[in-house]
């Protein structure tokens, strides 16, 4: 399905560094000077979940298979840019395309790396970013209002629907707040969702934090977790150099590095995780000798349309899903004792799909 997460900040903040301990690779150019990154990159990352490991190791399964979630390195962005400052406004475009937005603040001291402003502040770091989309939005409403105005006047429903969402956006967008504090009605939220408008998107903060710090933060993340906290967002704590020299290590050497820094799991399982659940996302599973393989849904999918992420023919020709709970697949070791114990259901196309379903899907072809 792609969910996609934009990972963006001011110039110089740790960006592509996250990156690619995220991809474990060194695909981004990460360099200390700002507007290092101008093209976008791309990558897909497996999101971890011990439950998998525990389904395959009953199972016997000879593969693991997590499920992906996409990340966009996005260039920096600076004061003005929404009016074409640094490097202009072509990437708030590439914002546009992301579901979510990791928002990196700089949280960590070090004279040798450039700050565009000279200073570490994240909150105002914040507000730079954010008052930057906030424009960018205005003049993206403004814009398409303009667009309207013919298609309003001949009482095109579509359009009217959508003049009355730019005009609530724009009202709060003046107010100073982001657009996604409007309240959206349920029978709005396609034409909202189509306007696109970069303040909707979903944020979580990353305060990217000193080496000694990636454990219990420092002043500047606690001031950024109350801040978050203020919004109703939610923030995690990283350090992106140490999660870049951990994602090199062998998985034995890894596990001994986050113990000698007092970490129980790597920053970067925290964040993928925080990322999934900022986007309502939920996982399903099937488990069979061959695999063991996570799925990736919204939650309150129905069993046929969580069948089609598998394959379009099974949504199609959907019969029903043989259903078994993690939990009961666990505590009776697999599908036959599950079976046995009267803990594999068949439920049929209203059946809402749980988060850690073991499914097994029955189809027409
Ligand atoms: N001390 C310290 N330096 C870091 C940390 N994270 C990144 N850096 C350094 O900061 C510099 C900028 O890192 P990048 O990852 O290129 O930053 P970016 O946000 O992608 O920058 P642009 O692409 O220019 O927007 C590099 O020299 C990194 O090594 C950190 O946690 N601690
Ligand atoms: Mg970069």
């Amino acid at each position: 399905m792609g969910f996609k997460m934009g990972i963006v900040g001011l110039p110089n903040v740790g960006k592509s560094t996250l990156f690619n301990a995220l991809t474990k690779t060194a695909a981004a150019q990460a360099a200390n000077f700002p507007f290092c990154t101008i093209e976008p990159n791309v990558g897909e990352v497996g999101v971890p979940d011990a439950r998998l490991d525990k389904l395959a190791a009953i199972a016997g399964s000879k593969q693991i298979i997590p499920t992906r979630m996409t990340f966009v390195d996005i260039a920096g962005l600076v004061k003005g840019a929404s009016k074409g400052e640094g490097l202009g406004n072509q990437f708030l475009a590439n914002i546009r395309e992301v579901d979510a937005i990791a928002h990196v603040l700089r949280c960590f001291e070090d004279g040798d790396v450039t700050h565009v402003e000279g200073r570490v502040d994240p909150v105002a770091d914040a507000e730079t970013i954010e008052t930057e989309l906030m424009l960018a939005d205005i003049e993206s409403i403004e814009k398409r209002m303009q667009g309207l105005v013919r298609k309003v006047r001949g009482g095109d429903k579509e359009a009217v629907q959508q003049e009355r969402l730019l005009k609530e956006a724009l009202a709060v967008l003046e107010d100073g707040h982001p657009a996604r504090v409007v309240e959206v009605a349920e029978d709005d939220e396609k034409a909202w969702k189509m306007l696109q408008l970069l303040t909707t998107k979903p944020v979580l903060y990353v305060c990217n934090v000193g080496e000694s710090e990636a454990a219990n933060g420092n002043e500047h993340s606690t001031k950024v977790g109350e801040m978050a906290a203020a919004q109703g967002n939610s923030h995690v704590i990283i350090s992106a150099q140490i999660e870049e020299e951990i994602s090199q290590l062998e998985d034995d050497e890894a596990v001994m590095f986050l113990e000698e820094m007092g970490l129980d799991e790597a920053g970067l399982d925290r964040l993928i995780r925080a990322g999934y659940e900022l986007l309502h996302l939920e996982t399903y599973f099937t488990v069979g000798p061959k695999e063991a393989r996570a799925w990736t849904i919204k939650q309150g999918t129905m069993a046929p349309q969580a069948a089609g992420v598998i394959h379009g023919d099974f949504e199609k020709g959907f019969i029903r899903a043989e259903t078994i709970a993690y939990d009961d697949f666990v505590a009776n070791n697999g599908e036959q004792g599950s079976k046995e114990a009267g803990k594999m259901r068949a439920e049929g196309k209203s059946y809402e799909v749980k988060d850690g379903d073991v499914l097994h899907f029955l189809f027409n072809n």
